[in-house]
């Protein structure tokens, strides 16, 4: 596409701890920006498909283990291994709604006492969110919501610390919204938030890189 003047997608990513309701709210907001006309895809990290993805899945389930550093490293390059199909998206006008991206990266590892600095460092140059929304929920009512599951780091009190990594970690561009309203509430301050943003990005707001 030779048109450099075609409205870009926007890249919208949404974070929180495990159980927070982010998967079922990234397919409603699928559905709320197709349903208006938007060109729009989804994914989420880790894309447990490729060859790097297999590897995070079976340390995920713990049939293997991995150093920490190791195990961050391939979270980060599952990111790596996505960038230029995501960048050619948004040039083309596709919107990626994303469940989980670098915040998840550093808030995890760096919650395992690795620094946070160099939990950060194999970002640089990732594709930076147009916009990023937090799905707010204390881990203690996380883990009523159904337990969680099997998966490595689904415990509480890692939970507690992944919490306060992402605290840290925030800044004041993050849309931080309740997880614990109604679904419906949710549903629609995220597709104002998410709208809003499509917006600006249609008007020429322009790509940017991790760290901005
Ligand atoms: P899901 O349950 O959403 O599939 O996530 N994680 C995720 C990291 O530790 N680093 C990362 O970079 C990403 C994207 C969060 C699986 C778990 O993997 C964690 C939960």
């Amino acid at each position: 596409n030779h048109n450099t003047n075609n409205p870009r997608g926007a890249l919208i990513v949404l974070e929180g701890l495990d159980r927070c309701g982010k998967t079922s709210q990234s397919s409603r907001l699928f559905s709320y920006l197709e349903g208006l006309g938007h060109s729009v895809e989804s994914c989420r990290f880790p894309d447990r498909t490729t060859s790097v993805g297999q590897m995070i899945s079976s340390y995920l389930s713990n049939e293997s283990q991995l150093d920490d550093h190791t195990i961050h490293l391939l979270f980060s390059a599952n990111r790596w291994e996505k960038r230029s199909l995501m960048e050619a998206k948004l040039r083309s006008g596709t919107t990626l709604i994303v469940d989980r991206y670098s915040y998840s990266g550093v808030a995890f590892s760096s919650a395992k006492g690795l620094d946070i600095e160099w939990c950060k460092a194999p970002e640089i140059g990732l594709l930076a969110p147009d916009l990023v929304v937090y799905l707010d929920i204390t881990p203690e009512k996380a883990a009523e919501r159904g337990g969680y599951g099997a998966e490595r780091y689904e415990k509480l009190e890692f939970q507690k610390k992944v919490a306060q990594s992402y605290y840290s970690l925030h800044d004041a561009s993050w849309k931080i919204i309740d997880a614990t309203l109604p679904i419906e509430d949710i549903e629609k301050q995220l597709q104002e938030v998410a709208l809003d943003c499509v917006k600006k990005c249609q008007k020429g707001k322009s790509i940017s890189l991790l760290w901005p």
